[in-house]
């Protein structure tokens, strides 16, 4: 899979994807991510990304052009025609466990990175085909949204974790909330593991899971219960 990101700030991606499973994967070769500068698809002398909105109103927009060309760069050099563009602002369906698989499925993504007041309204109508949000919270600029999508996405692809850390069997992917895990010591200041876990009963051990990952489910997200 090859992930292309659109944003005015690339070295922010640099350290988190150097150290993170993004880094093994791509060792591995499962997937390539590609930052570019939207600035650099600019054609002035001061590489003008930005400016006031029409109508007036507080901060700044995104221009349209830059982000229209530095796309047409990405199908360029990619050879793609089609692939999904999704553009990170706080006004996109909300990203899940769900959207990050349908995502994983795809050969190639191009992600834009919202910043300022907003971006020029013809991008999310006529370059991007998916609006996400990672969550109801501003963000200073999309490249954090667009780091979690990443993260999200790249450790959903076969063969980038090992069996012993596979993507299935954890939270939100059964629609409920993990059971609590322990591991040694078996007494910490006080706090005992509890005895079913030590038990080697299989049955009695899986249901307690059950049990409690309901429990917490209802504490915590009931609205996850109800779906
Ligand atoms: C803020 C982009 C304002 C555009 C941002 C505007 C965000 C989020 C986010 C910064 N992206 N989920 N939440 N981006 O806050 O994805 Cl107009």
């Amino acid at each position: 899979m090859r992930i292309d990101i659109l944003c005015l700030f690339p070295e922010m991606f640099v350290s988190p994807f150097s150290h993170s499973i993004v880094k093994r994967a791509e060792g591995k070769g499962l997937v390539e991510v590609v930052t570019h500068n939207i600035r650099d698809f600019t054609h002035d002398r001061h590489a003008t990304v930005d400016d006031y909105p029409y109508g007036g109103g507080a901060g700044m927009v995104l221009k349209p052009e830059p982000v229209f060309e530095g796309v047409e760069h990405v199908r360029r050099v990619t050879g793609t025609a089609d692939s999904p563009v999704v553009l990170l602002s706080p006004r996109g369906r909300l990203f899940t466990q769900g959207v990050a698989s349908e995502l994983a499925g795809h050969a190639h993504l191009i992600l834009l990175c919202g910043h300022y007041e907003g971006v020029d309204e013809r991008v999310s109508e006529h370059l991007a085909t998916d609006e996400l949000s990672i969550g109801d919270y501003v963000l200073t600029g999309g490249e954090l949204a667009a780091m979690v999508v990443v993260d999200a996405m790249v450790r959903l692809l076969p063969g980038v974790l090992g069996s012993d850390e596979s993507a299935g069997e954890e939270s939100h992917a059964g629609g409920l909330l993990e059971y609590p895990q322990y591991t040694r010591p078996e007494e910490y200041r006080g706090w005992r593991v509890p005895p079913v876990l030590l038990s080697g009963h299989h049955a009695e051990i899986s249901a307690w899971r059950r049990r409690q990952s309901i429990l917490k489910t209802a504490a915590r997200r009931p609205d996850l219960l109800s779906r």
